[in-house]
């Protein structure tokens, strides 16, 4: 398998096999057209928006880039409708589905050439968008932020990719080329990543969430939402400690708490008082470096390490 001319390449119309990790505020209509001017898939994470101001960042996105983009959309989204309805309207190059089960809206989005990805944690859905007809599955491992599913990358991505005919992408705790490498090895033909995309020069996420994810650790993310019924995983903070906490008393005063803590933690940058998304790989992130420096060293790296792997193996 050419991995830098494999089904996702093909699929997306993209130079490298790699997607930009829909985050909901932080993905941007400026992050995403660095990403894809750099070679990859580009995102705007819809996350709560309204069809209006996603409209505008989509308008916005066309002016910034000509490669192809994507429209990351979660299910739990209240005008996720509407947002449907807006990607056809603009004719997105491709739709990615997320957060619950979105079978109902494959065959809408591609009748008019939307390709159309999902983000699963779990084969089960996986097996049952396939036979929908969805293009591509992206699997999640639990090393992800935000909305986790329970099975870690290494284990559901070979899982997957045994199980699956149509091309899988990888995602969870992948910062650089070394889980680029691994994820190819483990037959995905993509990599996503989020986390590592959060601290560029071209994130618009504020000055703290970048220097909190360049700073943290590989065990400084918790798990908080279970007891909501969404997990999710973000930077460990006092807060995000409270909002595990109220969990056990009241799923409401939790649920009231995280109400607005992501765009605190995006546009304010508040330390104490906001949700810092983000995945495990932030122990792998130690700069912030522009979003082409990313991508660039990421496939330049690969070719290098692996001749030296195969010429000190291959003897
Ligand atoms: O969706 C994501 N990641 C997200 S969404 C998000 S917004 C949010 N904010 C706070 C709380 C909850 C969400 C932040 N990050 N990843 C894809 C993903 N999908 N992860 C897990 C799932 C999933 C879980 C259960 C998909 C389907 C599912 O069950 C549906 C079914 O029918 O099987």
């Amino acid at each position: 398998m050419n991995y830098k001319n494999n089904r996702i390449t093909k699929l997306f119309g993209i130079k490298y096999p790699l997607i930009e990790g829909g985050m909901a505020w932080v993905g941007t209509a400026k992050l995403a057209a660095a990403v894809s001017n750099a070679g990859g898939l580009g995102t705007i994470g819809s996350g709560s928006m309204t069809p209006e101001i996603l409209e505008k960042e989509i308008k916005r996105i066309k002016t910034l880039t000509d490669k192809p983009f994507a429209v990351n959309v979660i299910m739990l989204n209240p005008y996720v409708e509407e947002i449907i309805d807006l990607l056809i309207k603009e004719k997105v190059p491709v739709a990615i589905l997320a957060a619950g089960n979105p079978g109902k809206y494959i065959d809408k989005l591609k009748k008019v050439g939307i390709k159309v990805a999902a983000v699963v944690s779990s084969e089960n859905l996986a097996l049952r968008l396939e036979k929908k007809g969805i293009d591509a599955i992206i699997g999640e491992g639990m090393e992800c932020g935000g909305h986790i599913g329970d099975v870690t990358t290494m284990v559901l991505i070979p899982k997957l990719t045994e199980t699956l005919s149509v091309p899988v992408v990888a995602a969870g705790g992948i910062a650089d080329y070394r889980g680029a490498l691994a994820s190819f090895m483990l037959g995905a033909e993509g990599i996503q990543m989020g986390t590592r995309f959060v601290a560029t020069v071209e994130s618009e996420a504020h000055e703290n969430y970048k220097n909190k994810i360049v700073k943290s650790g590989i065990t400084d993310t918790l798990i908080a939402g279970a007891r909501l019924g969404h997990p999710a995983r973000s930077l460990k903070n006092k807060f995000m400690k409270n909002v595990i906490k109220a969990e056990v008393s009241s799923a409401e005063e939790a649920e009231e708490m995280m109400l607005g803590s992501l765009k605190r933690a995006f546009i304010e940058g508040d330390n104490d008082n906001a949700a810092f998304m983000a995945g495990q790989s932030t122990g792998l992130v130690s700069d912030i470096k522009t979003v082409e420096e990313v991508i660039t060293d990421i496939f330049e790296k690969i070719d290098e390490k692996l001749k030296t792997f195969l010429e000190v193996n291959l003897q």
